[in-house]
């Protein structure tokens, strides 16, 4: 526990992502109502801070559509300790396009949670990401 909490402070301390080209996949969620796709200019998570892109977009269509507010958390389950949690700072980017950061204190699967309220409805979708 202690361990997690210091890495996680020198972690938020170097936070200093930038965001360049994101074209990769890490993991597409698909809900009734919309498609969520997250990407990055590498394709995965590592252990330290990330910089990706949200996608939501319609089943039908394919097109963009407005989810309004999103958020993203993450959990990952630790054996003998309370689960490892995280969560995105999002900003949106264009309609149905949000940018985010998020910062993991060390390596293994993380289970996502991506919600949003919006015009499109309120829904939420769940992936699974390793980070590493
Ligand atoms: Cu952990």
């Amino acid at each position: 526990m202690r361990r997690h909490g210091w890495i996680a402070l020198m972690l938020l301390v170097a936070t200093t992502a930038v965001a360049a080209a994101e074209p990769r996949v890490i993991a597409i969620a698909k809900a009734k109502e919309v498609i969520v796709t997250l990407s990055s200019e590498t394709g995965q998570w590592k252990p330290g801070a990330n910089s990706f892109t949200i996608e939501v977009t319609s089943p039908s269509t394919k097109q963009p559509v407005d989810a309004g507010k999103v958020t993203l958390s993450t959990s990952m389950a630790m054996p003998g300790m309370a689960p490892m949690i995280a969560g995105a700072t999002i900003t949106p980017d264009g309609p149905g396009r949000y940018r985010g950061t998020i910062s993991f204190p060390d390596a293994g699967t993380r289970q996502v949670t991506v919600r949003w309220d919006g015009p499109v409805g309120k829904g939420s979708a769940t992936l699974s990401v390793a980070v590493r």
